[in-house]
């Protein structure tokens, strides 16, 4: 008789879905979505419904290793821990003394959203070590910037709530691909006569079910949004309520909104005036009113000013107020746990720096390994991440991992193209092997996750790693021995009334626990009364700086540029991806290699779909094979993320073409303002 456990998956997604395993004599027989709980309802993405191929994959790392061939080459040999750790601090040491502990850079990102195995004994080895500290904006930092900019906490609707909503609107956000959790809710609404509309320059699966499909140009959300803001104030559909009790700038947003009619605003973003109108008028009177805003719409150059401009839209129209009403990007910021005694940044004191470590921005990688001095990067420890298929730039990335001077650990399950250019490769387990506890980013509940498999051949997790390599360094802070339920117990110790009262005790017995964000059983409605977290307490509109700029790498940015590189390129999620992490897997990498164009693009360049085609620019090229269609708007090129290059004919992706150029707010990379152009390559 198989047995039952508990799990939560670990990968970069909003839904943090309740996992259950069937184990049959140590070894997993089957995963399946956990049907009691509120949001997983029972059912898994068709990847993790795969996930135990991957787990059982006899690509799997399984021991230490050390590069016996060029760096990129991929050859490696066995070697034991005691080495691997050995070698480890003995490059640290030495790079710590001849050029200071800052020339060693940490490389992480979400490959778990685990918080210990994700920012716990990491952080700690590496404020104790002194290393430079990495700003992790790979993914989500400019939306972030814009939200707090607008609406002080970051907080959201929940999923459960889109249920009672009758109007919802996907605005840059591929709800079925990236977010299906979320789906019952919203066929749920429907089912009650909801109406759903997707903004979006790709007319992907979700936009293909959708009511309506409102194809924008890459970059232009802004624009929208003051078309839309324009048409709702004109018309008077505003709440004038709750933007009197609950907001500032008024006035002020008024003169800036009368500034974009819907003809300037369709002008810009490619729809129609007419299209502009109805959104408004739809979303300003159909109530309640849901928007489930992406990432999607912050991989631009101004994709934080574009998420701020819509995240204004609910407190004009007073959504907030209402269940099914309000918007949604993350609701991780609810997650308040005790973030220092987590990570202890307070060790960098204790560290041969003696202060706070400078900051290097994981989005200009390529920046960081070539040119970056004072001092240079020496040392990189790679893991939850694969800089070489997912950072801008990849040929200044490369470049820098190639460095024969820099010497590269990384830790991985798979062999990556990161882990190709490693010095000393670790194998880790993966989330079913090990503890830990999980946020989320599309829901409330915290999730506590023990491990369910033993761990193959001899992978450890990231905090074993990190716990051993402190004791090489002889780093005697007791931190370094904490167990894994005495690191959870201390992130738990918060006065955080959202977290009031939860134990590890509870987690354990339930797995999973909501946050008191409410009370128990009642909706959570965060702005209802206002309440916002900026300085006056309202939204603030702040009019003044609300304007829309083209990106630089878009139709309307740098006409140089864009006679030379035509086509803007955008390259968002697949079903069946998880940005590389299943990147060794044959069919996934044959859809990846794929590319979308429309047939008035298309037919003057001579190509027809199945053709190869070159997609190039100043930074770099890729070779991707053509889908003709007018799925995509004219004028862009879709293309799914992320293929595993070291697949890819000439070892490159995508990010070969994309640039290190940040975005407006927060220090975001701007995969989605792309210019390129594309040529038909001989068969
Ligand atoms: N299946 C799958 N799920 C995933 C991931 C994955 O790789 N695969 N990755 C995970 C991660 S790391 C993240 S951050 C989330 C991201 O989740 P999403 O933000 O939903 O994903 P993206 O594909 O980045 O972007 C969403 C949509 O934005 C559109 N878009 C691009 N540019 C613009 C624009 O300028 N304006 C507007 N309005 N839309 C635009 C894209 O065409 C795409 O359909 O998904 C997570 N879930
Ligand atoms: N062109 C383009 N580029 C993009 C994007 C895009 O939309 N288009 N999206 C961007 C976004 S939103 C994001 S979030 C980033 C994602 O970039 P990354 O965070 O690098 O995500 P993955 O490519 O999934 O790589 C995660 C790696 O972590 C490993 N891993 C999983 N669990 C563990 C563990 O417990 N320990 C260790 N050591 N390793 C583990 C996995 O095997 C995998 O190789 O990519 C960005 N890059
Ligand atoms: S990837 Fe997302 S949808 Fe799939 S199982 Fe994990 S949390 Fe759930
Ligand atoms: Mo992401």
């Amino acid at each position: 008789m198989p047995e039952t456990r508990h799990s939560v998956c670990a990968l970069d997604c909003p839904d943090a879905c309740s996992l259950l395993i069937d184990v049959e004599s140590g070894r997993g027989a089957r995963l399946r979505g956990n049907p009691e709980h509120p949001v997983t309802r029972g059912f898994l993405c068709g990847k993790v419904a795969r996930y135990l191929e991957r787990e059982y994959s006899p690509e799997r790392l399984l021991y230490p290793q050390r590069r016996v061939g060029g760096k990129g080459e991929g050859r490696f040999a066995r070697i034991s821990w005691d080495e691997a750790l050995d070698e480890i601090a003995f490059h640290l040491r030495r790079v710590s003394e001849s050029y200071g502990p800052e020339a060693i850079l940490p490389y992480s990102y979400a490959g778990t959203m685990g918080y210990l195995n994700g920012s716990g004994m990491d952080r700690r080895f590496f404020h104790r070590l002194g290393a430079s500290r990495l700003d992790r904006t790979i993914c989500s930092s400019a939306g972030i910037a814009g939200l707090t900019e607008a609406l002080g906490w970051r907080w959201a609707t929940e999923p459960e709530q889109f249920r009672h909503s009758k109007l919802i609107i996907a605005w840059g956000a591929n709800i079925l691909a990236t977010n299906v959790h979320l789906w019952p809710f919203i066929v749920e609404a429907r089912r009650n006569g909801a109406r759903f509309y997707v903004i979006d320059p790709h007319r992907n699966k979700t936009a293909q079910l959708a009511d309506r499909h409102f194809a924008i140009h890459p970059g232009t959300d802004t624009a929208l949004a003051l078309g839309m803001m324009h048409v709702i104030i004109r018309e008077n559909l505003h709440d004038r309520e709750y933007v009197e009790q609950h907001t500032t700038g008024f006035d002020e947003l008024r003169a800036r909104a009368d500034e974009y009619p819907p003809e300037r605003a369709a002008a810009l973003t490619g729809l129609s005036a007419e299209d502009i109108t109805l959104l408004a008028r739809e979303y300003a009177t159909v109530r309640p009113a849901a928007i489930r805003l992406n990432y999607g719409i912050q991989r631009s150059e101004r994709g934080g000013m574009a998420t701020r401009a819509v995240a204004l839209l609910p407190a004009l129209v007073g959504s907030w107020k209402e269940i099914g009403g309000g918007l949604q990007l993350s609701t991780s910021q609810a997650f308040q746990i005790n973030r220092r005694s987590l990570e202890r940044p307070d060790l960098q004191q204790q560290s041969p720096l003696g202060r706070e470590a400078r900051i290097v921005n994981m989005s200009s990688l390529g920046h960081a390994l070539n040119e970056l001095a004072t001092p240079r990067v020496h040392a990189l420890v790679v893991y939850n991440s694969n800089p070489g298929a997912i950072a801008p730039n990849q040929n200044a990335v490369m470049r820098g991992l190639k460095r024969d001077d820099l010497f590269t650990v990384v830790l991985e399950q798979f062999q990556t193209d990161s882990a190709d250019y490693a010095d000393i490769l670790l194998p880790v387990t993966t989330f079913l092997e090990h503890t830990d506890l999980y946020y989320a980013y599309g829901h409330y509940y915290l999730q506590l996750a023990r491990p369910t498999l033993p761990a193959p051949g001899e992978c450890l997790s990231n905090l074993e790693i990190f716990r051993r390599l402190a004791a090489r360094m002889g780093f005697t802070d007791s931190c370094f021995a904490e167990t894994e339920d005495d690191m959870i117990r201390g992130l738990l110790d918060t006065a955080h009334p959202f977290l009031q009262g939860i134990t590890l005790e509870q987690l354990d017995r339930e797995h999973s626990v909501r946050l008191k964000v409410s009370t128990a059983g009642e909706p959570w409605l965060p702005f209802a009364d206002g309440n916002f977290g900026t300085a006056s307490g309202k939204c603030e509109f702040r009019a003044e700086s609300l304007v829309y700029e083209p990106p630089v790498e878009s139709r309307h940015g740098d006409p140089a540029l864009r006679a030379r590189y035509p086509l803007e390129m955008i390259s968002p999620k697949h079903h069946n991806s998880m940005n590389s992490t299943f990147g060794y897997q044959p069919e996934l990498d044959r859809d990846t290699a794929g590319a979308t164009l429309h047939p008035d693009d298309a037919a003057p360049r001579g190509i027809l779909t199945g053709d190869s085609v070159r997609v190039f620019n100043d930074r770099g090229s890729c070779v991707l094979r053509v889908k003709v269609a007018p799925e995509i708007a004219p004028g862009v090129v879709c293309t799914p993320s992320t293929r595993w290059p070291k697949l890819a004919p000439e070892r490159r992706n995508i990010n070969a073409l994309a640039s290190e150029r940040l975005t407006d707010l927060g220090g975001g990379p701007t995969f989605y303002s792309c210019l390129v152009q594309v040529e038909k390559v001989g068969d």
